[in-house]
């Protein structure tokens, strides 16, 4: 035997030992983080199904890539979302971060992506700034100025003359209650009161109280997806959804996931929202019943769409690098991609990372003895508010 290959096999045999995990170039990791437990675990729920069910119709290869999902619960604390984002970049050789829950979680994995140039592809938190915190943030699922502001036009041309606004006290509520609030002001409207409830353990009914004494024509809601079941529990309970007062509201409130439980008392909200998912067209109804095949009957929500999108958009981006992952490729091939999406025909803004998409117009009905969103009309291609008043 060549004892110089005797030497370099020693040699090369070492190298591997000491490296925690090689780089393996046949395959592509996205390092998906979400709240699988905590107070938001239907979001990751949602989110794992939506990126599964892709991979799953798509197959597990793309541009010669094997795709390898791997998924990690933060349990809704930014501390172990950024610690999460470390592990899968630095030992597990993610090329892709993607998922985020809330709009902190979001942030939190920021600094970690633009240091190792890896895409952060949010499909949960909606927050307009986030996109801001790194150059390397891609969003498909939206922004809260982009659902807001075409409520307030909604209801201005709808003979809704005064409002009181009540949304979760943290970025997205924020957002909501200044673009509804500022958007129907601006128009004539008048906004009585702007309430904040605070994202852990809320209670609504002592602010629902206050909603009744102002006796306006609707109350604008901004709950994260998963708190609408209780915002609707008490709002029935103080006899709200008999009072008169409508509700209105960006579409997290009487979100799909949701409905059910919620129950009747759900009926005639109007939202506005990027996705329902009794959205009338083929691509949704085909993906409607996959999803809810795959997931024993659980209808998907906004949520499941964005991280379905979200992995399409790897797919995407790969397919354009030919398989070439390094973080620069792909996040130039993921800016002004367009494709149809379960929710209508959407792309990446090229200049602000964020996603254009239509906004909906929906009401609660109920078909066939379940309740949906029922979209009446449409507001073709809306970028986020936001970032287009800054440009
Ligand atoms: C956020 C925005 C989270 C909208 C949501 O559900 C939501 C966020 C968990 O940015 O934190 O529906």
């Amino acid at each position: 035997m060549d004892s110089r290959h005797l030497t370099l096999s020693a040699v090369l045999g070492g190298a591997l030992l000491a490296a925690p995990a090689l780089a393996d170039d046949t395959a592509v990791t996205v390092g998906m983080i979400v709240p699988m437990t905590g107070p938001v675990a239907s979001t990751g729920k949602q989110e794992r199904a939506g990126a599964e069910l892709y991979i799953q119709q798509h197959g597990d290869t793309v541009a010669g890539k094997k795709i390898v999902l791997s998924i990690k619960d933060d349990t809704g604390a930014a501390d172990v979302t950024k610690r999460l984002a470390e592990e899968l970049i630095g030992n597990d050789h993610a090329s892709v971060l993607m998922g985020f829950g809330l709009t902190p979680l979001a942030l939190a994995a920021a600094p970690v992506a633009t240091e190792a140039k890896v895409p952060e592809i949010v499909t949960a938190a909606a927050t307009a700034m986030i996109t801001e915190k790194s150059p390397y943030i891609v969003r498909t699922s939206f922004t809260l100025p982009q659902a807001a502001a075409p409520m307030a036009d909604w209801a201005l041309k709808n003979g809704i003359k005064k409002v009181v606004t009540i949304v979760t006290d943290y970025g997205p509520g924020a957002d909501a209650e200044k673009w509804f609030g500022d958007t129907f002001e601006k128009g004539g409207g008048t906004i009585a009161e702007k309430i904040r409830v605070p994202l852990k353990n809320p209670d609504f009914a002592p602010f629902l109280q206050r909603v009744k004494d102002d006796a306006p024509d609707a109350v604008f809601v901004f709950v994260p997806s998963g708190f609408g079941a209780i915002f609707m529990k008490e709002f029935t309970e103080r006899g709200l959804d008999k009072s008169g007062i409508k509700l209105i509201g960006t579409g997290d409130v009487t979100d799909d996931d949701l409905l059910a439980d919620i129950g009747d008392s759900a009926l005639g909200a109007v939202t506005t929202h990027h996705y329902s998912v009794a959205h009338d067209s083929p691509e949704n109804k085909a993906f409607v019943e996959a999803f809810e095949k795959a997931n024993n009957g659980m209808r998907p929500n906004f949520m499941a769409v964005a991280a379905y999108d979200g992995m399409g958009l790897v797919y995407q981006a790969l397919e354009k690098t030919k398989g070439d992952a390094s973080g620069d490729a792909l996040l130039a091939a993921m800016k002004g991609a367009s494709w149809m999406s379960p929710r209508g025909p959407i792309s990446i803004d090229p200049d602000t990372r964020d996603i254009v998409q239509n906004e909906y117009v929906r009401k609660v009905e109920k078909r066939d003895g379940a309740l949906y969103n029922v979209e009446f009309e449409t507001i073709p291609n809306v970028k986020d508010p936001y970032k287009a008043a800054k440009h």
